[in-house]
């Protein structure tokens, strides 16, 4: 079919559009082309618009109907199974942690040998500032004049898994430390939350002794073997799940910009009362620097399976300094929705 000139342009603008990455408009003329035309092309950059602008469903609809006309349309075939695949790994977090039954749950080490109604389990993927709270908690409900340091902690939040004798010998009501994805028998749970971009920059230095030479970045970001599972299906099956009655969701980035609110929801949540001033000593106790500080002049536990300095950096979007093109690309067909989800991102512009 023969193209009339009005229509070439309006199509070289949707393109242009695409490309300057202003995708309402492009969109806005991709819809009005394809319903004066009958090009059935267009839905792939249709498609594109939708996906960037963080609209998922709807993208996956376009590419569903433009692969019924055109089945043999590689790139839409790709670009439906990067979305879905991003889709689906919320999906499955989901329903598979929901399924676990508990005894699976105890051999994977994640509950301690006895549970009680009041236990509170403060929960993360690893690297999302879990020792940043436990510092926090543990210079607000420590008894004597101690200083909280990366040995002493463990006494005040013990790990499950790892520190079963101490739980036992915590008073009620326990706050114990988790990295498991979601699981039933936790009952009341602060979950953290750290921008995942982030998260894997600072996991990778954290792997970076146990990893091959010169293994880089990407190449980390792309390993299937993350531990307990991707960041994504961590996250989604807890902030997605609506199984767990008692979740307070904490996140990294609002507690570098008001660590004050974010410690009186905190404390709310476990009912625990502490004056203003007790509050900020704990922050103050427990900020970058002098936790850095306690970590140079005193050490902790696990320093030689673990990374050199745990204090690394401690901020917020240092993942900028690692996602180039391609790194973003792949990072946005696992978990792009999942950050849309979070209000990190507004769309997949970014
Ligand atoms: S672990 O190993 O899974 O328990 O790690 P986790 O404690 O969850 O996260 C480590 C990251 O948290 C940063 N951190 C802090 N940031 C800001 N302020 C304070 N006080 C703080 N304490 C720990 C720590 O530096 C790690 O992040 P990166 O980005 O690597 O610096």
């Amino acid at each position: 079919m023969a193209l009339t000139p009005r229509t070439e342009r309006m199509i070289d603008r949707a393109v242009e559009l695409l490309n300057s990455n202003n995708n309402h408009e492009a969109l806005r003329l991709f819809d009005l082309v394809i319903a004066e035309s009958d090009l059935q092309g267009l839905e792939y950059g249709k498609a594109t618009a939708l996906a960037r602008l963080g609209n998922i469903d709807e993208a996956v609809i376009t590419l569903k109907k433009l692969l019924r006309l055109i089945p043999n349309h590689p790139k839409a075939q790709l670009f439906l199974v990067e979305l879905l695949a991003s889709e689906r790994s919320i999906q499955l977090a989901e329903k598979n942690y929901a399924r676990r039954s508990k005894e699976e749950n105890r051999q994977s080490q994640w509950l301690p040998s006895n549970l009680y109604p009041d236990d509170v389990f403060l929960v993360s993927y690893p690297k999302s500032g879990n020792t940043w709270v436990r510092f926090l908690l543990a210079n607000l409900l420590k008894k004597e004049d101690e200083e909280i340091d990366f040995f002493s902690v463990h006494q005040h939040i013990p790990e499950v898994g790892s520190h079963e004798q101490i739980i036992n010998s915590l008073t009620r009501p326990r706050i114990m430390k988790s990295h498991a994805p979601f699981i039933r028998e936790y009952t009341k749970v602060i979950y953290l939350v750290r921008d995942g971009r982030d998260v894997y920059v600072s996991y990778y230095y954290h792997r970076l002794k146990q990893l091959p030479k010169r293994f880089d970045f990407f190449s980390f970001l792309q390993r299937r073997d993350h531990y307990p599972c991707r960041w994504g299906e961590h996250v989604a099956s807890w902030t997605m799940s609506k199984d767990c009655s008692n979740l307070l969701v904490v996140k990294f980035e609002d507690l570098k910009s008001d660590c004050f609110k974010q410690m009186d929801r905190i404390l709310k949540f476990l009912n625990v009362n502490r004056p203003k001033h007790r509050i900020e000593k704990a922050i103050e106790a427990s900020s970058f620097e002098n936790m850095k500080r306690i970590e140079s002049e005193k050490g902790r536990l696990y320093k030689k399976e673990g990374p050199e300095v745990f204090m690394r950096k401690g901020i917020t979007g240092d993942w900028k300094n690692y996602y180039g093109t391609k790194e973003k690309d792949y990072y946005k067909s696992f978990e792009g929705q999942l950050l849309i989800k979070l209000k990190y991102e507004k769309d997949n512009n970014w």
